[in-house]
């Protein structure tokens, strides 16, 4: 049990601090980060926390954890495809596991277990090729047949008269959910009390730009000077290393997911199906929370469709027909930025001290612990990790992709 929990019980929970309103701008900081999600949140506690760089801004040009950190659907997993990638999200799943007590904020993480669905012989070959690569990484992670499936969650339907019928799964046992939001803001106030500056509604509109350093970031409150610059904007990372004559190949495509009405319990694991596009998992206030894959265009607007709808309710019916007459309460949209290879961009760019923290398209959530102290690291150090070496932005240009496309995403 999270420790804050049983201080609350017996009364002795100290009163939670709102993070200190924003002050004026000074004229110059260590440290800029540019985006107030989960991620940059993140990477401003560990500089704090592990390298005692305090003299750290925050720019967020909304409040904290509006963007993609709020609207994602919470899953928490490392069955990844890729050596690297196993390997880098495993160290995440380390790192939430103790998250509540090391930010003394309860980040609800809850392990669920996760399956992801296979409806042809071809996805149990990828499910059993992702099951090894875990497995020899230690990470949990099994091929099981329609029978287990059937034990392991009793309500899925099972029949071999639908298009899609189940013929195994992916088990991921420590697949996880945390509570999205509660992971900004917990950063945040632990970074806020180590002196961290955090400024909710500054927008980052341009960069100086000197030889091959950011001398200074110009803000809708004005111009600081910077010793370096991380960038963790998500679906706006294009737009933001655009200032600094950075271009990323990154696209930008929104992805939508919705909630229903509250049920009572009938579902413990998350269940995702590539081949219908869709999953679905139920949250501790009831609500199945759904999605799928990306809208099928790049555009900048994050707004919800009845397209998306229709279609993930047709496939969902599908593995669960009796939801049929549930009452969708909410949709919502974020923007996803999609790399080539469906792995994220982290490291420095070709400016000497211009850092990203991008490419984090429908997965980055699960990422947010190890990206961001990885990131701090990587800042504090001025040398890229090797936790994040495969990751780096000029893999691009020598073809040395990280390709996730068979496990990073929900059909593509
Ligand atoms: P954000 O939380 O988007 O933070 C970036 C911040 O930068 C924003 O607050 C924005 O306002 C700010 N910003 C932008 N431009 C500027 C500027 N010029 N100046 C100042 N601030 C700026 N991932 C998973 O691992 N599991 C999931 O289940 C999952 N589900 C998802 C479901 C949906 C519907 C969506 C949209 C995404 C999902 N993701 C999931 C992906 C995940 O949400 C993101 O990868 C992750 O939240 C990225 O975090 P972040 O901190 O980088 O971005
Ligand atoms: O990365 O596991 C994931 C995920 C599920 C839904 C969206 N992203």
């Amino acid at each position: 049990m999270p420790l804050v929990l049983l201080k609350h019980a017996l009364g002795f929970a100290r009163p939670q601090r709102q993070i200190p309103a924003s002050r004026e701008l000074k004229p110059s900081y260590d440290v800029v980060i540019v985006g107030g999600g989960g991620h940059g949140l993140a990477a401003a506690y560990y500089l704090a926390k592990d390298w005692g760089i305090t003299n750290v801004a925050v720019l967020e040009k909304g409040w904290l954890g509006g963007g993609n950190t709020a609207r994602n659907t919470a899953i928490v997993r490392s069955n990844y495809i890729t050596p690297e990638g196993v390997r880098f999200y495993k160290e995440s799943m380390e790192l939430f596991e103790t998250l509540s007590q090391e930010l003394d904020f309860n980040v609800m993480y809850t392990k669920r277990g996760h399956l992801t669905l296979a409806h042809t012989d071809a996805a149990m070959r990828t499910m059993r090729w992702r099951a090894e690569v875990n497995k020899h990484l230690g990470v949990a992670s099994e091929i099981v047949g329609a029978d287990e499936v059937a034990r392991i969650e009793p309500k899925l339907n099972m029949s071999r008269q639908v298009r899609w019928p189940i013929l195994g799964a992916l088990h991921h046992p420590v697949g996880a959910t945390a509570r999205h939001d509660a992971v900004a803001w917990g950063y945040a106030r632990r970074a806020a009390e180590r002196g961290v500056e955090i400024h909710q509604e500054t927008e980052v509109t341009g960069f100086d730009v000197e030889g091959d350093r950011i001398t200074a970031v110009q803000t809708t409150r004005g111009r600081v000077a910077c010793g370096q610059v991380l960038q963790a904007v998500a679906g706006m990372s294009s737009k933001v290393a655009g200032m600094a004559g950075v271009k990323l190949p990154i696209r930008t495509i929104p992805l939508q997911a919705c909630v229903s009405q509250p049920l009572k319990p009938f579902l413990d694991s998350i269940i995702v199906s590539g081949s219908l596009h869709c999953y679905i998992w139920q949250s501790q206030r009831g609500e199945c929370v759904m999605g799928g894959a990306v809208d099928p265009y790049p555009l900048q607007a994050p707004r919800s469709t009845l397209d998306f709808k229709e279609g993930l309710m047709a496939h969902m019916l599908e593995l669960f027909p009796y939801l049929a007459d549930v009452p969708l309460m909410r949709q919502w949209a974020g923007m996803a930025d999609m790399t080539p290879d469906f792995s994220p961009v982290m490291g420095k760019t070709s400016l000497e001290n211009h850092y990203i923290d991008a490419g984090w398209g429908t997965w980055g959530f699960k990422a947010t612990p190890v990206c961001g102290k990885r990131m701090a690291e990587c800042v504090a150090t001025q040398k890229v990790p090797d936790i994040l070496q495969a990751f780096r932005f000029d893999r691009f240009k020598s073809f040395d992709q990280v390709g996730e496309a068979g496990a990073a995403s929900v059909g593509t």
